[in-house]
């Protein structure tokens, strides 16, 4: 294919081709057998897939190395800003498949490969599962962007020993076990001791006046780590560029002079260690109870402090003053996590660098912006005000003194407005005192951000009004993006020739192209190719469901799919109840047509979260009884597919005929999980929730399938008090589902277990799912209606297609760096 072509990247083809660096099959041949004999020691003969898949990875490694190598002077020259993306999640999947399909030398290394399995040895790879869900995989896909679009960046964040959880089901319950993605080693990441970093925890401050005469303050800490940097390079599809993800590591203080490594108390020394290690031991599942974790805290400071301190040296060594800190850094704040870098800088700038406040703060606003990614009250950070100040005693006196002159300032616009006060203070002063962290990357950004515009209209009139009253101009949006390389390209090769073939191959860098299938969406020939590809991508991942379940599924019947996270606000539960309504239908009047379908679940419950285990272990349940079966005739499976990661998505996505994005309205900040479905030709079942509101407006309210509450009903309704009884019990066909649930019949008698989930649908369902149910039974009855209609649907699937160029992350990575960064991206090689 056209797209592959190696010709678009490599040197002019007349110069010669590296032999180290080169692009074509017969220079990757020779580069594979080099590095499987030099760098993973075994000669060909005895090599197993383990070893071609090192020896492949170091080669591609090599080729983006140079990338990264060639662009060192652009990115040090004086005048250019870069972008530094603070993030403790970053999820960017298996790294392999990506960077050949960027390089643009996929077919090259298969040709290389002679006959050997490609695929095979890129499945091998673990991936790094270094974030929960959708925040991580988003930072992901804007270094994704940002290295195509050739912007200067850098993504700071956390090398967690153990990343997400990887999740069994056993007896329909979701299981634990520790993912270990090092074990086999990292062929990825380049470790870079010489830029390590020392971090202070813990201990007090002390006053002191300086040699000017200036006072002064210093902290004295009870403990100290370093972060090392690992250095991962994301290199651009079809470009010269690279971006760097730089993971900080914990690791104990070799050389400094405390008190355990006086006394030679060695095993004192060794323990120390221990503990040091832990701050980037393990990733915290989000909906866990995080409050007065310490480690989260600690490793929240841990890598916010080694990244600013990164910055301020890279500033210092380019020959800059930090006078001019923000014109060589925007640092933008993936959520509160990193929130504490309002705090450090200032910490760096004043204590250490002697700036005086006005100027170091003046600094500061000019540096951060801060991305909201959360309404949900439960998921907003705050921090118990005596663990803050015993892990970072010096940042409360800074919070403090931000908060004080900060106040100051509200209290002449807003003279004896106390209420307002209290409500935009940084320190929670109601009952137990807290620091919040929403209010410290608040005052210290120049820009706030919502993912989605519904959600940012929500920032602006529910989360932050106050602030919002204070400085409309600080609010902005800019709706979530995707990358279409690896959620089409790479994951979807039978679309993406298809596409190929009839608009040209220059879509994936410019996703708006894709408007240009518009006019193929009748065409009849075109369908009959789209249909056949969905059909093959649908008969893949039965196989996987297969192979991994034990279930047999019929590639033919409506594949409808909701993987994401399991949690309450998203109800995967709602779409449980649909499916118990048609097995109830079936069992009523056993003639009863309907479109066959299969009900395919994946994601994780966060460990500690009862109720979204209870929600697996109902899927699953529902799955065994329905399954079973024979009155139901084929007509429903049930799959529950195991420890949902970006690998297994991209296996998904190419095979949805129905996403479903059910979300609670108003819930759901913005979702990218939709756009991935949807730019495989899924049709959406959804709520006005989220980015849904903007997917409908795109694709056309025709081929959107909307159901449900809006926002500002649901907030009604709450307000003139629910009663989700009631919506029960004048619906015999949702009260006959919640009885069958309570009768035990998915749950081999025990007529308690599901309990608890039953009688919090009924007394208080507070993701209304009870006042939901009617309309979004009756719109997927729609659906199945739709389906029949083959042509009809695979145009609505096309023209879905068609238009979601406004989803890529190039556009919300261009709107970033126009409207909140000021970035200018780097000028390409003549
Ligand atoms: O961020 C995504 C959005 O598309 C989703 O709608 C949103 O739910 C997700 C605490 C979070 N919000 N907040 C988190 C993650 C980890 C954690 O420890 C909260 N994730 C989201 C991208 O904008």
């Amino acid at each position: 294919s056209k797209k592959s072509d190696p010709k678009k990247t490599a040197p002019a083809p007349d110069a010669p081709e590296h032999t180290r660096t080169g692009m074509s099959p017969e220079i990757l041949k020779a580069a594979f057998i080099d590095n499987l004999t030099l760098a993973v020691g075994r000669p060909l003969e005895t090599a197993v897939p383990e070893d071609w898949y090192q020896a492949i990875a170091l080669s591609v490694r090599d080729r983006i190395m140079q990338r990264w190598v060639r662009q060192f002077e652009k990115r040090n020259a004086p005048d250019v800003r870069q972008v530094a993306y603070l993030s403790a999640e970053f999820l960017p999947g298996p790294h392999l498949g990506n960077s050949l399909l960027n390089l643009g030398i996929t077919d090259n290394a298969r040709e290389a490969l002679a006959g050997q399995d490609l695929d095979l040895y890129i499945g091998l790879e673990e991936e790094p599962g270094l974030g929960n869900g959708g925040l991580g995989r988003l930072a992901a896909c804007y270094l994704d962007s940002l290295a195509t679009l050739r912007y200067p960046a850098t993504g700071y964040g956390i090398r967690y020993e153990f990343g997400i959880f990887d999740q069994a089901i056993k007896d329909g319950w979701q299981v634990e076990t520790t993912d270990k993605w090092l074990l086999p080693g990292n062929v990825w990441e380049i470790k870079r001791p010489n830029f390590a970093q020392v971090v202070k925890i813990g201990g007090h401050t002390e006053t002191f006046t300086d040699q000017h005469g200036a006072f002064r303050v210093r902290w004295i800490p009870d403990r100290v780590v370093v972060g090392v940097p690992y250095d991962t390079p994301i290199v651009g599809y079809l470009s010269d560029s690279c971006v760097l993800l730089r993971l900080w590591s914990a690791e104990a203080a070799q050389s400094f002079d405390f008190a355990d490594f006086n006394r030679g108390d060695y095993y004192g020394a060794v323990e120390e260690k221990v503990f040091s290690e832990n701050i980037s031991k393990v990733l915290y599942p989000n909906d866990e109870q995080l409050e007065g974790k310490r480690l989260r805290l600690e490793q929240q400071y841990f890598f916010v402090a080694c990244s600013i301190k990164d910055m301020i040296r890279l500033c210092l060594r380019r020959g800059s003053t930090l006078e001019r800190f923000h014109e060589m850094f925007c640092v933008q704040l993936n959520d509160t996590h990193p929130a504490i870098a309002v705090a450090e800088l200032m910490r760096q700038l004043v204590d250490k660098y002697a700036m005086p406040w006005e100027r170091a703060w003046d600094i500061t606003r000019r540096t951060f912006s801060y991305t909201n990614h959360t309404l949900l009250p439960e998921a907003l950070e705050k921090w118990p005000l005596p663990l803050f100040g015993s892990v970072l005693p010096r940042h409360l006196e800074i919070v403090y003194e931000i908060n004080r002159r900060f106040l100051d300032e509200v209290r002449t616009r807003f003279p004896g407005d106390e209420d307002k006060i209290a409500r935009l203070s940084i320190i929670d002063e109601s009952g137990e005192k807290y620091v919040r962290m929403a209010n410290l990357a608040m005052v210290g950004s120049h820009t706030v951000n919502g993912v989605a515009e519904l959600h940012s209209e929500l920032v602006k009139t529910q989360l932050f009004p106050d602030f919002h009253d204070l400085d409309p101009k600080r609010f902005q949006n800019v709706t979530n993006g995707v990358t279409p390389r690896r959620f089409l390209g790479l994951s979807n090769p039978g679309l993406t020739r298809l596409i190929d073939g009839c608009i040209g191959d220059s879509w994936l860098s410019d996703l708006d192209r894709l408007r240009e299938l518009e006019a193929f969406a009748g065409d009849a020939g075109f369908q009959q190719d789209w249909m056949r590809i969905k059909l093959e991508n649908k008969s893949r991942l039965a196989r996987i469901i297969r192979d991994r379940t034990g279930v047999v599924v019929d590639p033919t019947s409506l594949f409808d799919i909701q993987v994401k996270r399991i949690h309450e606000y998203k109800r995967q539960h709602l779409n449980v109840l649909h499916i118990i309504t048609l097995y109830q239908r079936l069992k009523h009047d056993p003639r009863l047509q309907i479109t066959p379908r299969t009900f395919l679940f994946g994601g994780k419950a966060a460990p500690g979260y009862y109720m979204a285990k209870l929600i697996i272990k109902l899927i699953n349940a529902v799955a065994d009884t329905v399954n079973q079966d024979p009155a139901v005739r084929d007509l429903i499976k049930v799959v529950f597919l195991p420890d949902y990661n970006v690998k297994h998505a991209q296996n998904i996505y190419p095979a949805a005929d129905l996403s479903e994005q059910i979300s609670t309205a108003g819930k759901e900040a913005s979702g990218t999980g939709n756009m991935k479905l949807s730019l495989n030709g899924a049709l959406t079942i959804g709520t006005l929730d989220g980015a849904n509101v903007e997917i409908r407006e795109e694709v056309g309210a025709e081929n959107f399938f909307l159901f449900g509450l809006t926002c500002e009903q649901a907030a009604r309704l709450r307000a003139d008090g629910y009663n989700p009884g009631d919506y029960c019990h004048g619906d015999p066909e949702l009260r006959g589902v919640i009885e069958l649930i309570d009768s035990g019949l998915f749950s081999h008698g025990d007529r308690e277990l599901f309990r608890p989930l039953t009688a919090h649908l009924l007394e208080r369902d507070d993701y209304l799912l009870m006042a939901d149910y009617r309309p979004y039974v009756n719109c997927q009855q729609q659906v199945g209606h739709a389906y029949r209609d083959c042509q009809h649907w695979t145009r609505m699937s096309i023209l879905n297609v068609a238009r979601m160029g406004k989803f890529s992350s190039d556009r919300a990575v261009r709107e970033y760096a126009a409207n909140i960064w000021k970035l200018k991206p780097f000028t390409p090689d003549p």
